[in-house]
């Protein structure tokens, strides 16, 4: 059995979008950011690092977007989630990386200053310099995402893609991070 763990409008949506496009049966379990579901005894015993997503199958514990996304193309392989060549699976797996490792902090930046540095003044610098970050690395995910909706295929990436929401460079949406 597969229960995913996440929270409503977090990454955790990239891996909810996979799991649902291997069309296996799952279980879910909100762990609500919000309220800080994250840090309780019971889910650090989960993801003790307090993060969302987490995926239990059949007792083991798979953590980070990548990984999850990844085992899930390859155990339901069939779906075609992700290219069978090595290379072009590489390149695959480096979209995902470049999302948990630049995109999303960027994202991080902008919506938890605070996390970053101390003192109004240092944190809205950080804010404002997160936001353009953000900005600028969506900008070459425009044509790749209008290619991959017309393709329908390599839907693991398509899946992060959609994680990010709907974005305009005034406003980013709100996601707990
Ligand atoms: N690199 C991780 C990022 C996980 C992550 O930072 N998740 C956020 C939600 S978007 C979280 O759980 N934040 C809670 C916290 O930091 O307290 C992944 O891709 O799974």
């Amino acid at each position: 059995m597969q229960t995913l763990y996440f929270s409503p409008g977090a990454c955790s949506l990239a891996s909810h979008i996979g799991l649902e496009e291997t069309g296996a049966p799952y279980e879910v379990k909100p762990t609500l950011l919000a309220k800080g579901e994250q840090k309780t005894e019971a889910y650090l015993k989960i993801n003790p690092r307090g993060k969302v997503p987490a995926l239990s199958v059949d007792g083991k514990i798979l953590v980070e977007n990548t990984a999850i996304l990844t085992y899930l193309a390859r155990r339901f392989s069939e779906k075609r989630l992700i290219p069978t060549d090595p290379a072009e699976e590489a390149r695959c797996i480096g979209t995902m990386c470049w999302f948990s490792s630049v995109v999303h902090p960027s994202y991080q930046r902008s919506h938890r200053p605070e996390r970053f540095a101390e003192g109004e003044a240092a944190q809205a610098t950080v804010k404002e310099t997160g936001r353009k970050s953000f900005w600028a690395n969506c900008q070459p995910l425009k044509p790749g995402l209008a290619r991959l909706c017309r393709a329908n295929r390599h839907r693991i990436v398509g899946a992060i893609l959609s994680s990010l929401g709907l974005i305009s460079e005034k406003k980013i949406p709100i996601i707990f991070i």
